[in-house]
């Protein structure tokens, strides 16, 4: 995959006229939430460029920045001059928001939306400025007052740009131009079975920071080998009774005195506080050992800790936990588990969806996981927005995070490689402090094509050169090895922690009764983990149990699946498919469908299906197998 990298970095080199002109954000600023911050969200204002006149000409050439609809401009404001747009008079559009559930004109619109923030922000000497944007979905390039910020590419992941020396006194002119078209070389390409929805979908802010600031840490339990004999062993459990667990990190200052300046990181609760001083790339390295309460969905301990410098105290919650594969088990500190999840989707849990991104949305679509005695959600197949992460740390939910990798992908193309790289590394950027996640996913469902597994497999080594404390995996696809005997043969298997694979029998394979029949086998030892099962049914549609799209088929097939499930040895986990209705361009049925894939155990306004009660029995029964012993 080295080569690859390296091909797309000098590539990139190459592209240099258009980098020039749209550089890449700042490095991420990360836990936005902590910050000295001014929100931007609400009313912006917004045109709809279906023809992209906002930024190019009649021969199909980017026009010269002075003409596009960066600069601002105002017809009313002198009416002598021809101005063909003004953002004062043009239409609303709400930030954080997709744009198709907003305006009925916009539901399938796939193109270009301007967006126009003016907005005041009094500067003080010494302090720098960003502006920060949890998601733009897809591509979107940035100005303030006229000059360009960058670009970034990727709907699901946050970045920020400096904008200390743009900032004016009075009005400030904030433009980003959203594009949502679809390309065969993004990451998703052009077809997968979600809504494709555009917009600012997350919070904007601009974050003030001291000149010299805390831009990035990481803290968690270090990772320690097992101990070579019994001796050893005894050892490591004498010092972890004395001194308690080890625990690791680091502190990443940004500025002109990041070098050598002192940090101290405490964590009032267990009595530490440690002082480190930063190298010269600004980059401070702890380590301390401390009697610390595990994170668990039992028992969700966070601890608050505190990061200072002479400049500022940056505060976030943090909890502490192992999580294992050995052989076909998992171990969350040291003690064997099941995770009991649900796929999930962004989207809001009542009023016939459009992208999530509050708390309360994150409380809702969570709080009905607990309802079926979930302790596990698999967020698919992007990376959510932050309140969903936190919400799930503190309601005891473990986390498998994806990013959007799925079906079918440009394999051999470098600029791919390197956003899907991009959106990997963003993703375990912003969350690599949260302790509930605990499985990082690079992809969803791809073809077994020549070089898929060279790409797979760089992301999956870039996901454990960032994080080698938390297990990668894959939504992968079963095969069949005879009419009944089940396996999953993906190359990816030997490379992935996990053996994880959407498995729908019942479904799209055969009819229900079909789970009676087949046996599952498997090559690798690993942990099974069912990423994705299930069937379809609105909520209110009723008839027999054989009958397509019934809440009574529907319940059949989770009864039929859940026996097929419990036949399986090395079992580690289920992530039926999905938690709610959610809307996708690819369900066509009239009367049943209507735009929305039907297979959520809730309904798009928060029905509980009877399949849903199911699950919640199944899961009440291993939550008790488990958790008592
Ligand atoms: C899958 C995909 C998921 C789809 C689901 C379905 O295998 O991973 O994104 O929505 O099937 O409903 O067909």
């Amino acid at each position: 995959m080295k080569k690859i990298t390296l091909f797309a970095a000098s590539l990139l080199l190459l592209a240099g006229i258009t980098r020039a002109q749209e550089p890449a954000p700042y490095p991420q600023i990360t836990n936005i939430g902590a910050r000295s911050l001014q929100s931007l969200d609400g009313t912006w204002a917004s045109l709809v460029d279906l023809y992209e006149v906002g930024a190019y000409d009649y021969r199909g050439k980017p026009k010269p920045i002075g003409n596009t609809f960066f600069m601002d401009r105002h017809f009313f404001a002198d009416e002598t001059k021809l101005v063909e747009y003004d953002f004062d008079v043009a239409p609303e559009i709400k930030v954080p928001g997709d744009w198709n559930t907003q305006r009925m004109d916009l539901y399938r619109y796939e193109g270009t939306v301007w967006y126009r923030k003016a907005f005041e922000q009094p500067r003080t000497p010494g302090k720098r400025y960003f502006v920060y944007f949890g998601a733009a979905n897809y591509a979107s390039v940035a100005a303030l007052n006229g000059k360009i910020l960058g670009k970034h590419v990727g709907g699901f992941t946050p970045f920020n740009y400096e904008i200390t020396d743009l900032l004016r006194e009075g009005a400030n002119s904030l433009v980003v131009k959203v594009d949502n078209r679809r390309h065969l070389q993004d990451v998703p390409t052009v077809d997968y079975d979600w809504w494709n929805y555009g917009g600012i979908t997350r919070s904007v802010y601009v974050v003030e920071t001291p000149e010299t600031f805390i831009r990035d840490y990481c803290i968690r339990l270090k990772k320690v080998a097992a101990p070579a004999n019994a001796k050893a062993a005894k050892k490591a459990a004498a010092e972890l009774k004395k001194y308690g667990s080890a625990i690791e990190g680091w502190i990443q200052l940004d500025g002109p005195a990041a070098a050598g300046k002192t940090v101290t990181v405490a964590i009032p609760d267990l009595k530490v506080s440690k002082q480190v001083t930063a190298d010269e790339n600004g980059l401070a390295k702890f380590e301390f050992r401390a009697k610390v309460s595990f994170w668990s969905p039992e028992f969700p301990k966070l601890y608050g800790v505190s990061i200072t410098t002479d400049q500022e105290e940056l505060k976030d919650r943090v909890g502490f936990r192992t999580i294992e594969a050995r052989g076909n088990e998992l171990y969350l500190n040291g003690k064997k588990i099941f995770c009991r999840g649900v796929s999930v989707h962004e989207e809001k849990p009542f009023n016939a969806g459009g992208r999530a991104n509050s708390k309360a949305d994150a409380q809702a679509l969570l709080g009905w996981v607990k309802e079926m005695n979930g302790n596990f959600v698999r967020l698919a197949h992007y990376p959510h927005n932050e309140n969903m992460i936190r919400a799930a740390e503190e309601m005891g939910i473990m986390v498998w995070s994806e990013v959007p990798v799925y079906w079918f992908i440009d394999w051999t193309n470098p600029e791919t490689y390197a956003n899907a790289e991009n959106q990997l590394t963003e993703n375990i950027t912003r969350d690599r402090n949260r302790a509930n996640i605990i499985i990082w996913s690079v992809a969803n469902e791809t073809p077994i094509v020549p070089h898929r597994l060279e790409f797979l497999s760089g992301l999956v080594d870039k996901a454990h050169e960032l994080d080698p404390t938390r297990l990668v995996s894959a939504a992968m696809e079963k095969e069949y090895i005879n009419d009944n005997t089940l396996t999953c043969n993906d190359p990816l298997a030997a490379k992935v922690d996990l053996m994880s694979f959407n498995e729908y029998v019942g479904w799209y394979d055969g009819n229900v009764d079909k789970c009676d029949r087949v046996n599952w086998v498997f090559d690798i030892k690993k942990p099974v983990f069912i990423s994705e099962f299930g069937g379809g049914a609105p909520a209110g549609r009723h008839g027999d149990k054989y009958q397509r799209f019934t809440e009574e088929n529907q319940e059949y097939l989770y009864q039929k699946s859940i026996g097929m499930l419990s036949r399986l040895e090395g079992l580690a986990g289920t992530t039926p498919w999905i938690l709610k209705d959610f809307r996708s361009p690819k369900r066509f049925l009239t009367g049943v469908q209507d735009d929305y894939n039907r297979k959520g155990l809730v309904s798009e306004n928060g029905e509980q299906k009877k399949a849903f009660f199911v699950m919640q029995n199944w899961y009440a029964q291993l939550k008790e197998q488990y958790e008592s012993k």
